[in-house]
């Protein structure tokens, strides 16, 4: 008999921004957050009911005041980590369309870096093996 895990799985949803000189946006987690200094993938967790195109979406407007068309986010790669209460389990999606101004309403920091230069910014453990990927794509 398998042994069930001790921690639950969440589903967390992120994005990679692209924009036309083909730069990724990634933002600063703020003081008093888990990985606080952290430049993340923006995202974050789908609530119950949500199907995870919807969250990404409802996290973009909070999290960046931007609107973003469904049908322009594409599921491109997964990251799965353990962290220490919870195992992690989160799509990056890419948009390269988007409307409105990206704006940090709930971040501390945004930066558009090169996926070459992407390395140069302390990013959480799920997000660092997507980089990687970010440069084989762009
Ligand atoms: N990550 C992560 N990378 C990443 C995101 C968007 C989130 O490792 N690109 C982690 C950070 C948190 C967890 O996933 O531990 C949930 O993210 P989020 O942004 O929803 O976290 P909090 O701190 O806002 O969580 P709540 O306040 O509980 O909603």
């Amino acid at each position: 008999m398998s042994e069930a895990s001790a921690v639950p799985t969440v589903l967390v949803v992120a994005v990679a921004l692209i924009d036309p000189d083909g730069r990724v946006l990634i933002a600063r987690r703020p003081e008093g957050k888990q990985l606080a200094g952290m430049w993340e993938f923006p995202g974050g967790k789908v609530e119950p009911g949500e199907r995870p195109e919807q969250a990404l979406i409802r996290e973009l407007k909070e999290e960046l005041g931007i609107d973003v068309n469904e049908a322009c986010l594409a599921p491109f790669v997964f990251a799965s980590h353990a962290y220490e209460n919870f195992h992690l389990l989160m799509p990056l999606y890419l948009c390269r369309r988007w409307s409105g101004v990206v704006t940090a309403k709930e971040h501390d920091g945004l930066a558009w870096v090169k996926p070459s230069k992407l390395s140069d910014y302390p990013m959480p453990p799920a997000d660092e093996p997507l980089i990687a990927w970010l440069r084989d794509l762009l």
